[in-house]
């Protein structure tokens, strides 16, 4: 908005009275809306044939902050439906761990993939 046109929210029903009028004084501009949440991703475990379970539920535990029990549950989960959910961040977090994850497996010469879906 120019700085000469301030613009004073004084409520809905003053704007209405207003325009109804047709005054020519004062402009009564839309309040800006407020912030968007931003958008959120899952990080996703895919399935393969090679990396041990112990593995998995390790990086579970490590990158994901998962206890053993939860940690198993996802693993197997992944294990029997192909992939599964791990967390759920903002962008940079999930790319973060994504990378994490991915350089942590390669180490180790396991070939566990990790990706991000936009919720
Ligand atoms: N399918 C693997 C096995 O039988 C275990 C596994 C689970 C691998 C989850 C990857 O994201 C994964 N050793």
């Amino acid at each position: 908005m120019p700085a000469n046109r301030r613009c004073i929210d004084i409520g809905s029903d003053y704007n209405k009275v207003m325009s109804s009028q047709n005054s020519p004084t004062t402009v009564l501009e839309p309040k800006q809306d407020l912030a968007k949440a931003p958008p959120m991703y899952q990080v996703v475990l895919l399935n393969d044939d090679y990396t041990p379970m112990e593995f998995v539920v390790l990086v579970l535990q490590k990158f994901f902050g998962k206890g053993r029990e939860q940690a198993t549950q996802i693993m197997l989960k992944v294990h029997r439906e192909g992939k599964g959910v791990c967390g759920v961040y903002p962008k940079d977090i999930a790319s973060t761990k994504v990378e994490l994850v991915c350089s942590f497996a390669m180490q180790h010469q396991h070939p566990l993939q990790c990706v991000m879906e936009e919720t």
